[in-house]
């Protein structure tokens, strides 16, 4: 009920329209609902991750923990440099690697003797998180942080004060650096490692080792506006894999469940449901899907000449972020603390065919006509759908669980992409859509598709021109509740 209110609030008009309030009062919200944080992370989008630490000097992905703090030399680290690169990549926010496996803290933290403080680099007064943090709120990115729940060289892990030790490090974190947007818990856990000079093998409890709700409330307590990120939420899930490819479907809900079918944690979850989530779980648990631009997740000299393309990374972007899920691209600083040359490029590119995809929505002007509107109310009129606002809606009477709209553009309009949204803030409703277009006298099919949720980008294979598109929502869990129907032509050059 109270969500009913706010988008009657939100639904000037409505209350006018008094005798028809009864069939046009809001569609009741349907399943599993985001958060106030979940919306606020679903409109990110594309957001970069930073995989920087001793592992940049050392050549390796997952360091022993056994490193000396000074082989941590970023020479010529410059925040600013390396935040203007993803911002050129329209990249919404960062996640730093604070803390990796290896235990190397890149901030001068008072929990360890690993981190930068032991480092001659600028004289042990060295501060990463300071310096991408403050770097990344002068360029409006939102930051967040990776602290790795493993740490192979602490010689308390496996105990129960490690834990203390783990809790401290996020408190630092997120008291220290201004707004946290999400907090990331990886899900590789205990194995071989230094351990303060133990160098021996440690096992814990997936499950219960970390007490995971206390550690989240800490999180919820201290920066109330940050997503938790983990295989199993509670807001943000890993999408399965590291390729960076959502399922398709990809549902928004999800009820993770552990490896052998018990109860999932971080590092315990049944990995092959993650792609798709689960249409009617019970929780709103949408999919992250964190890749590398290159090879391994550090820098390593030997893959510079194997950087994603521009046309690789714009596949990926369809592939994820088209799919409702958020990409997380991570592009990791060189030794000298800055970004390579051949990545800085990519993500450039990567931006610009972005820009010249997306400025321009050709639908905008289109007149829009549906089979049914709610209560033939204009708070839920079809040229919502082209409003360009978020919180405006196309929407059916209750019964009604498909439903068709024509976009009549006056003139040919030539496009390869189509972006959709439903109003999540009323659940996931829609099952499958098919779009079709009017050719010479018949309407022809173009593309169909499954979950849309937040998002849906439909990539055609090549470009089509039509005067008229027509959009069926073909299944429907619930009256369809649509924001935007949207259609885009990709820059001439664009490589596939
Ligand atoms: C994994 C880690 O083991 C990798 O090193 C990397 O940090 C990746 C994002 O998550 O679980």
């Amino acid at each position: 009920m109270i969500s009913r209110r706010s988008i009657l609030a939100s639904a000037p008009g409505m209350l006018a329209a008094w005798p028809a309030l009864a069939a046009s009062a809001a569609p009741a919200p349907y399943g599993a609902l985001p958060t106030g944080r979940q919306l606020r992370w679903h409109d990110l989008e594309t957001t970069a991750f930073l995989h920087f630490t001793v592992n940049t000097f050392t050549g390796k992905e997952w360091g022993y923990g056994d490193e000396d703090p000074n082989i941590f030399q970023p020479a010529k680290f410059d925040a600013d440099a390396i935040i203007e690169a993803l911002a050129a990549a329209g990249m919404r926010g960062v996640i730093l690697t604070c803390k990796h496996h290896d235990g190397f803290c890149l901030w001068p933290t008072k929990t360890t003797d690993h981190s930068v403080r032991e480092s001659s680099w600028r004289s042990g007064q060295g501060d990463a998180v300071r310096d991408l943090s403050a770097a990344a709120a002068r360029r409006k990115l939102l930051f967040g942080v990776y602290v790795s729940p493993w740490d192979r060289n602490n010689p308390t892990y496996g105990s129960p004060a490690y834990i203390d030790i783990y809790r401290r490090q996020l408190t630092e974190l997120l008291t220290g650096y201004g707004p946290i947007f999400e907090v990331w818990h990886d899900g590789a856990n205990g194995g071989d490692g230094f351990y303060g000079g133990a160098r021996d093998k440690r096992t814990i409890d997936k499950r219960s080792y970390y007490d995971w709700p206390t550690t989240w409330a800490l999180v919820r307590k201290l920066q109330p506006g940050a997503a938790i990120f983990s295989d199993v939420g509670p807001d943000v899930r890993w999408v399965g894999n590291e390729r960076g490819i959502a399922g398709d479907p990809c549902w928004a809900t999800y009820d993770p469940v552990g490896a052998n079918g018990g109860l999932a944690s971080p590092g315990d979850v049944r990995e092959r449901e993650s792609p798709t989530g689960h249409r009617h779980g019970t929780h709103w648990l949408p999919a992250e899907c964190d890749v590398s631009i290159r090879p391994g997740w550090f820098w390593h000299q030997n893959e510079n000449a194997r950087v994603k393309t521009p046309a690789q990374l714009t596949d990926l972007y369809y592939k994820s972020a088209g799919r409702g899920a958020n990409l997380l691209l991570n592009v990791p600083p060189n030794r000298d603390g800055l970004l390579q040359s051949e990545d800085i490029a990519a993500l450039h590119a990567f931006g610009d065919y972005r820009r010249a995809t997306f400025s321009r929505d050709l639908a905008a002007k289109a007149k829009v006509t549906a089979s049914n509107v709610r209560g033939n109310a204009p708070a839920y009129a079809a040229a919502n759908l082209v409003d360009g606002r978020a919180n405006s809606f196309w929407a059916t009477g209750d019964a009604v669980l498909a439903a068709e709209v024509v976009f009549d553009f006056a003139q040919p309009v030539t496009f390869s992409v189509i972006r959709m949204r439903e109003q999540i803030r009323l659940g996931q409703r829609i099952d499958s859509v098919a779009v079709d277009r009017w050719n010479t006298g018949t309407w022809e099919p173009l593309a169909t598709a499954t979950s849309i949720g937040p998002r849906r980008l439909i990539r055609l294979d090549k470009a089509a021109t039509a005067e008229r598109l027509r959009l069926r929502v073909t299944q429907a869990s619930a009256s369809p509740a649509l924001s935007e129907f949207a259609v885009f032509a990709e820059p001439g050059d664009a490589v596939r």
